[in-house]
């Protein structure tokens, strides 16, 4: 039970006592130098739970796709993408505004590309067109509720993008996440996809930090746009610490935030004024949706209630749209801070009456 029950977002995480200790310890150099042993240790780590040649830490899940996007397409190429795509959404225009390439959102139902959307969406050799260089794939999903795709739907996906001469970056944020909920290796779902980046900061809970993987060749060009974009960090071994900390121990008990999310989204299945889905709820992600007879505009302000109404109650939520709320499951969030949740939304909605 804690004091507040920070919903919002699986990167409020705090470190833990044993990454603090292993901060402190660090052997660390300069790594843009690319003597800091502990960041070494780490991209090895990560290259090896990838399945991949090499690893690179970076600032950020944001900063980890840019440099994978800049790393594999020129100015003017194409990037297809799935509509709702943090790469596309939330992560500033990066790759346009950088790498001047174009982005080509397609809808999709859960959130992945399935192999036939990307066929259509891959351009023909035309000399009006623009090449499509990349495919961008995410797991798990994040707008969708974090979503799972499989390794075998990423590798149809990519089977296809290669056929075509484009390459494939796998956002995989959660990507353990993903893999504890179907109880598959790392591995398995970067093995179709040329480049992989995941987050050490989100459900692993360690202070800062994602890593791209792949070639040793990709690993290399990732390293120079790192640079190029401020990300060359010196004694980052202080950082890396914590990231090994989160492989070696942080893993396994991501299942718990997946039996949270459940609890969470069974919680509130039923009660009138909100749409819920608890069969949805494959991982740490509840996305639910907030209604009301006279139409979106009181559907919305009904929203702005619920998420002020929480916290007064100190329980924190995200409106991630005019109508729907995120709830994001992690380690500082426990079986009775999901019952108080639960607890302050219900009695909310039960005074919104019939
Ligand atoms: N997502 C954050 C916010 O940016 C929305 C969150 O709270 O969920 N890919 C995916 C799928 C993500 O969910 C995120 C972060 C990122 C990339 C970017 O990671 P950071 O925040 O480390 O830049």
């Amino acid at each position: 039970m804690h004091d507040i029950v920070d919903l919002r977002s699986d990167t409020l995480t705090l470190p833990t006592p044993e990454m603090r200790e292993a901060m402190a310890r660090a052997e660390v150099g300069d790594d843009v130098w690319e003597e800091d042993p502990t960041v070494k240790r780490l991209e090895a780590m990560a290259a090896e739970r990838m399945g991949k040649e090499a690893g690179l830490l970076v600032t950020s899940g944001t900063q980890g796709n840019l440099v994978s996007v800049l790393a594999q397409t020129a100015p003017g190429q194409e990037v297809v993408l799935d509509l709702d795509s943090h790469v596309y959404n939330y992560e500033v225009a990066g790759a346009a505004r950088i790498g001047g390439v174009q982005m080509r959102p397609i809808a999709t139902a859960r959130g992945f590309l399935a192999p036939d959307q990307v066929r259509e969406a891959v351009r023909p050799a035309n000399i009006h067109l623009p090449v499509t260089a990349l495919v961008c794939v995410e797991n798990t999903h994040n707008r969708h509720g974090g979503s799972v795709c499989t390794p075998e739907q990423i590798a149809a996906v990519a089977e296809v993008a290669h056929a075509a001469g484009a390459r494939v970056h796998l956002d995989g944020a959660r990507l353990f996440n993903a893999a504890v909920a179907l109880g598959r290796e790392p591995r398995e779902f970067a093995r179709p996809v040329d480049s992989v980046t995941f987050c050490l900061s989100k459900g692993l809970a360690a202070p800062v930090g994602s890593v791209v993987c792949g070639s040793a060749e990709l690993v290399e060009r990732a390293r120079r746009l790192r640079k190029m974009l401020g990300g060359g960090m010196r004694q980052a071994g202080v950082l890396a610490a914590a990231g090994i900390v989160a492989l070696q121990r942080m893993v396994d008990r991501l299942r718990e935030d997946h039996v949270h999310a459940r609890a969470l989204a069974d919680g509130l299945a039923g009660v009138p004024g909100l749409r819920v889905d608890p069969a949805a709820v494959a991982t740490n992600i509840v996305i639910f949706g907030v209604t009301h007879a006279a139409g979106a505009a009181a559907a919305a302000s009904r929203t702005r209630a619920l998420v002020e109404g929480c916290a007064a109650q100190k329980v924190k939520v995200h409106a991630i749209g005019a109508t729907s709320i995120r709830c994001v499951t992690h380690k500082d969030v426990d079986g009775a801070d999901i019952a108080r949740a639960v607890q302050a939304i219900r009695e909310i909605a039960a005074g919104w009456g019939p």
